[in-house]
């Protein structure tokens, strides 16, 4: 008996729940193959090159919605870049070959590779702008925290619906000029902040499990890119997040129009910016708070990667031993 469509799909959907780790994985190692060169560009081309090859493997039918660039840039994997070998679904891709090129280039702590699929025509389709950002994990009734509260406010309720003084939050933060104010206002509520260089994909994932992490609420500006990608993250394990665009010139104003963009201040909540069921991935580059880096060894290449599935919120922690090294094209 052949499946229905639905359950097809669904099988689809598992198969490629460990199919897209090895599109990280790969990536992960092509970017490790170079930390701490000093190489940014380098190291995240290895791991776009990497990326690309072993997403062409896949049964979908993919279209590049957050990529490397945009297409007058030509990049590989530029915004609207069809991947795949075609003959399956419909996919949105979202991809980070390499978030955090300085981290991998200086071999600092969190580096990763990482990439989300949606069901097509349900990704937010953003331009590669900065995007004001607020995320809080699960557990707490929605729109407690909201984007164009202050940030006092924000500490207040999130405190207050925790059941904790302000001074038992902890807020992370990107250590940027840019942030200054707002990491002033952050402790003058009475909080603790966290500050870090770059990652802010996995600094979003943070907030999901504060007991373990430290971290109850992500705060600021980054990459538009990244904050789709974290929005595909906290859509499987739960929480909440919202992103503006940051879309502060016409020319940028522009290419998100080009985009679908009409509304330049809208706030997205995470349901605009994934619509549609998704599986989100990451593998360690350089050994961080979410994940260790690859490791090489002997005839032997160790990765781990977490795979997260939002059609059942499953989160799996996949450590591979690499032992076939000729797959990731080193040479
Ligand atoms: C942000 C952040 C990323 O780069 O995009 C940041 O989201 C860029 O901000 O995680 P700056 O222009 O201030 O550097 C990352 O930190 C990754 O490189």
């Amino acid at each position: 008996m052949s499946p229905s469509p639905s359950k097809a799909g669904q099988l689809l959907d598992r198969i490629l729940s460990l199919e897209i780790a090895r599109v990280t994985e790969r990536a992960a190692v092509a970017a490790a193959k170079l930390r701490g060169r000093g190489d940014e560009k380098a190291a995240d081309q290895a791991a776009v090159d990497a990326m690309r090859r072993e997403m062409n493997k896949l049964p979908i039918e993919g279209v590049v919605v957050i990529g490397e660039g945009e297409r007058d840039e030509a990049p590989m994997l530029f915004i609207g870049e069809k991947v795949g070998g075609a003959h399956g679904p419909k996919v949105d891709i979202a991809v980070d070959p390499l978030e955090g090129t300085t981290l991998c280039a200086k071999n600092m702590p969190g580096a990763i590779a990482t990439m989300a699929m949606a069901e097509g025509g349900t990704l937010l389709n953003a331009p590669d702008v900065y995007m004001e950002k607020i995320a809080i994990g699960p557990g707490f009734p929605k729109g407690i925290v909201d984007l164009d509260a202050s940030p006092e406010e924000n500490i207040r309720a999130l405190a207050k619906a925790k059941g904790v003084a302000p001074q038992e939050i902890t807020a992370l933060i990107l250590d940027r000029p840019r942030h200054a104010d707002l990491i002033a206002a952050v402790r003058d509520a009475g909080a603790a902040v966290r500050l870090i260089t770059d990652g802010d994909v996995a600094g979003v994932i943070h907030t999901a499990d504060p007991a373990v992490t430290g971290i109850d609420i992500y705060l600021g500006i980054g990459g538009a890119p990244e904050g789709v990608l974290a929005a595909a993250a906290l859509a499987c394990i739960g929480g909440q997040i919202q992103g503006r665009l940051v879309l502060d010139t016409e020319e940028k104003r522009s290419r998100a129009a080009k985009m679908g963009i009409t509304e330049p201040r809208r706030k997205y909540q995470m349901e605009d910016m994934v619509r549609g069921d998704c599986l989100f991935a990451a593998t360690g580059v350089t050994t961080g708070s979410l994940l260790a880096g690859v490791r090489f060894r002997e005839g032997l290449i160790e990765t781990e990667t977490v795979v997260m599935r939002s059609a059942t919120g499953t989160v799996r922690w996949i450590k591979a031993e690499h032992r076939e090294l000729s797959k990731f094209h080193l040479e």
